[in-house]
């Protein structure tokens, strides 16, 4: 019995529509924490690589204290979360906490070099981690083109995360950054923003990397990637599954692989599931099963199962979506093109996507 048959008999139709819906529900959430001026525009415009992006324009209204905007628009997979009015009015973060419940998320909070006034976005910050103290925080250095003594630039820097460390009690991961308006070329730090994403978010980070892709294949992928993104987000959904009527995470990448299938041009018979599957190797097919059966043995166990465990359960979920994607893509390619491709290197592009995508730690 073939691979995809084999799962197909658990599994009920996950259309696009959907596939969609459930993505939604488990969309991956930056926040901004900044105030005005910060450079929080700025920052999604370049790590979005989007000139749509104005100060104040094109938001959709998130919470009563934040705009939202979901990108990239046709088929959104991330959600920055821009808090409106910091250091103006009293900020009571309550919204934007409930707003962002239950979703995989990272806490990025911008403060200009040549601003040291930070005490009101020091004590949001402090308060969001009051209420919870799992959330990953990044500090952002924004406008490091401004001052242009390195003594001074450092004084500035040291001060500042001097204000974040006291309210917060704790230590911030820092990053240095430079998006000088009209100067796009002129940017930096954006690249180490993204590396610190891999660990905070790796939904995040997988979206918004810049693509080196040389190879035909990597070309290839590149042009699905972020349909491989939809599906491994809406398998990350797993308990919003049976909401939009979706029965099993099997169920979405049995979906995933159609679909590369038809993109490729290769239909899944009989003889080449069963290729994928022996290329794959018994192991990734037995740990496939064995992260189910964890996941539900975790749901056994109340309190165990609801917090720990679906957590656990999404990101699992996320990054074996995206890593069977990845693979089955590449699988695909060479498929297409009769060409031979050794399961070692299957092997290694499956790992290397897994691991991309569930470094992670909670
Ligand atoms: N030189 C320089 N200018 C910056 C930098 N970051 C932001 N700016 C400029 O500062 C101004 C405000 O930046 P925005 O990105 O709109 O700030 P914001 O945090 O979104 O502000 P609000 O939307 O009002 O909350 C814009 O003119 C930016 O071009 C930077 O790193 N260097
Ligand atoms: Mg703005």
């Amino acid at each position: 019995m073939s691979f995809l048959f084999g799962w197909m008999k658990n599994g009920v139709p996950a259309t696009p529509e959907k596939i969609e819906a459930a993505a939604e529900l488990a969309i991956p959430i930056v926040w901004l924490l900044g105030k005005t001026g910060a450079g929080k525009s700025s920052l999604i415009q370049t790590l979005t690589a989007l000139s749509t992006i104005e100060v104040g324009n094109g938001y959709e209204p998130c919470t009563r204290t934040s705009r939202q905007f979901d990108y990239p628009a046709d088929q959104p997979l991330l959600r920055f979360m821009d808090t409106r009015g910091l250091g103006e009015a009293n900020y009571d973060p309550a919204d934007d906490l409930a707003a962002s419940a239950g979703h995989s998320q990272a806490i990025l909070v911008l403060a200009r070099i040549d601003d040291p006034v930070q005490g009101e976005v020091a004590e949001a910050l402090a308060e969001v981690l009051a209420k919870d103290p799992s959330k990953q925080v990044l500090l952002l250095h924004t406008g490091a083109d401004l001052i242009t003594d390195e003594e001074a630039l450092s004084r500035a820097k040291a001060a500042n995360a001097e204000v974040f460390r006291l309210k917060t009690g704790r230590p911030l991961r820092e990053v240095t950054v430079a998006m000088p308006p009209e100067k796009p070329d002129e940017n930096t730090g954006i690249d180490e923003v993204i590396e610190h994403l891999e660990v905070m978010l790796p939904a995040a980070a997988l979206l918004l990397a810049r693509q080196n892709s040389q190879s035909a294949e990597q070309i290839a992928f590149d042009q699905i990637r972020t349909r491989v993104l939809t599906y491994a987000t809406a398998a990350g959904a797993t308990d919003a599954l049976p909401l939009v009527g979706i029965a099993s995470v099997p169920a979405v990448q049995i979906a995933m692989l159609y679909y590369l299938g038809t993109f490729y041009g290769v239909s899944w018979d009989r003889k080449v599931s069963t290729a994928f599957l022996g290329s794959m190797g018994v192991g990734v097919a037995a740990r496939f099963s064995a992260n189910f059966g964890i996941r539900q043995i975790a749901k056994l166990i109340p309190v165990y199962g609801q917090t720990v465990g679906a957590a656990a359960a999404g990101t699992i979920s996320f990054a074996t979506t995206y890593a069977l994607g990845r693979a089955a893509a590449m699988f695909l390619h060479y498929r297409s093109r009769s060409k031979p491709l050794s399961s070692e290197k299957l092997q290694a592009v499956y790992r290397e996507a897994f691991s991309r995508a569930n470094h992670a730690k909670n």
